[in-house]
């Protein structure tokens, strides 16, 4: 299965990143999307990505998750086949249909239609099977550890009184406190769709606020708990690159990984500072939330990871190198997004393009990074055959160069307040427009790179049906 998933995701990401070329083009006066396409294909990409990556996220863990404990199969397989129709119910939502409420379809925009009429409730089944899929998964996943260890011991509780005996791997850890915040946010994303189903069918009016908050803590959450799924597999594969043992569970490793879950559910208030009836307490416990939350899980990560490869006779190869410097793009974006979300800076800071800089920083070159790391790693794995150092360069200079070239445009035209989300800048916004021109140049060597490490992996990936 985890080659099926590494399939599809490797697929769906070239053409998701096309899609936003396309609307990069486009900002940049290069070629012309009509208005209704250009939303259609930003609610498209954005949604696409995060479940692209929440998906391959999951699989990755699901499959070293089989080293230490069985998780039943039969929720890998449903998530897979919900996943298939929920993707393409959502691609006739909004490429025939012309859904374009934006990646998170903030309450009421679904309501006020400039698409077809069938599109809304097809756009909120979609989603709503996604959502099924998934919590079918996170559920399979963790019975597999439950089975294992008790909820107390999977999140190391006993570290916390001083004991080392059972000893849990720190991917255990990292990965239960993950799936259980997973949970909880597919959980407000089904009363969410539930809401939204009960206005279509006129049953009810909703209230703007609670589907806000709603909206955000399925959202933000997910797309964090979606990083960290990515960072459980760096606790357990990272090591793997060096000469010294493999990382055990510390009371550090505990204590802060619980803090981040029990943090990052309150972090989502920085999507309401702008709001003013949201009660003043919630915008003060979503500041202090948003400074916390990052720090225990990635102070510990990036040191970790440092500590691990100072004077250690590291294996560099296209595998260990993303995973550096995907710490390298994490670390940045997430300085970049607790300056966003610091109320005096989102005064200024609000719907510009620093906010798709902050996320595209650690998602393209942060998250991402680390999946691959893992198809490299899971497909020299099944097929023996290492990636060639020709092809390692060529796609990690590739993937480096025109990432980071990509991001700095979104940066540059954030700090100039260019806003996101337009598809035309007003004449009197032309920087807008060069930086986006520019913008799609870094974007198509990223796309280049993507596809010669598509062709890389896909030959060695083939071997796992072989055998
Ligand atoms: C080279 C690859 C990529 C390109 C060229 C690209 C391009 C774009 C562009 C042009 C926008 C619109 C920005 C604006 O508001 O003006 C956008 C938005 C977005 N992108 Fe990407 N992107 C890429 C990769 C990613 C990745 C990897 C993710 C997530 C894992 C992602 C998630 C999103 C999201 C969530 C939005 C916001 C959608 C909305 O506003 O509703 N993108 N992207
Ligand atoms: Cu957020």
């Amino acid at each position: 299965m985890t080659a099926v998933w590494t399939y599809t995701g490797l697929i769906l990401f070239p053409i998701l990143i096309l899609l936003g070329i396309l609307m990069r083009a486009n900002q940049g006066g290069v070629i012309t999307v009509p208005a209704d396409r250009f939303f259609s294909f930003l609610t498209l990409h954005g949604l696409g990505m995060a479940g692209t990556w929440f998906v391959i996220g999951m699989a990755s863990n699901d499959y070293l998750l089989n080293k230490y404990t069985r998780s039943p199969l039969v929720g890998n397989i449903v998530a897979y086949i919900l996943t298939v129709i929920g993707v393409v119910l959502l691609i006739i939502a909004t490429f025939i249909g012309k859904f374009a409420a934006g990646w998170y379809f903030l309450y009421p925009l679904p309501f006020y239609r400039t698409w077809e009429e069938w599109a809304t409730p097809l756009f909120l089944v979609s989603i709503a099977v996604l959502g099924v899929g998934w919590l079918v998964w996170t559920v399979s996943m963790l019975i597999g550890i439950l089975r294992k260890y008790p909820l107390s011991q999977a999140l190391a509780w006993h570290y916390l009184r001083g004991k080392k005996e059972p000893e849990v791997p720190p991917f255990i850890v990292v990965l239960t406190a993950t799936l259980i915040g997973i949970f909880i946010c597919l959980l407000a994303g089904v009363t969410l769709l539930t809401l939204y189903f009960g206005e279509h069918l006129g049953w009810m009016k909703n209230d703007a606020l609670l589907m806000k908050n709603l909206t955000f803590i399925f959202g933000h959450t997910l797309v964090n708990e979606m990083l960290y799924l990515a960072v459980a597999v760096l606790y357990e594969l990272y090591p793997e690159f060096g000469r010294r043992a493999k990382w055990k569970t510390a009371w550090y490793v505990a204590l802060s990984w619980n803090a981040t879950f029990l943090i990052v559910m309150f972090a989502y208030f920085h999507h309401l500072y702008m709001d003013f009836v949201q009660p003043t307490g919630f915008q003060f416990i979503g500041q202090i939330a948003s400074f916390l939350a990052p720090l225990p899980a990635a102070v510990v990560t990036i040191f970790s990871v440092l500590a691990y490869t100072y004077r250690n006779s590291m294996k560099w190869n296209l595998a260990s190198l993303l995973y550096f410097y995907g710490v390298l793009g994490w670390a940045i974006g997430g300085v970049a997004a607790v300056l966003d979300a610091t109320i005096v800076n989102n005064f200024v800071l609000h719907n510009t393009q620093w906010v798709p800089a902050h996320f595209h920083t650690y998602n393209l070159l942060g998250q991402i990074f680390f999946n691959l790391a893992f198809v490299v790693w899971f497909a020299e794995k099944v097929s023996g055959t290492p990636f060639s150092v020709g092809l390692s360069r060529s796609v990690f200079a590739l993937l480096l160069f025109g990432g980071w070239g990509f991001v700095s445009m979104f940066y540059l035209s954030g700090t100039f307040s260019i806003p996101r989300r337009f598809n035309l800048y007003p004449p009197d916004l032309p920087l807008g427009t060069t930086l986006a021109k520019a913008a799609v140049i870094f974007a198509l060597l990223y796309l280049l790179g993507i596809i010669v490490f598509f062709f890389g992996a896909s030959q060695r990936c083939a071997k796992a049906f072989s055998r």
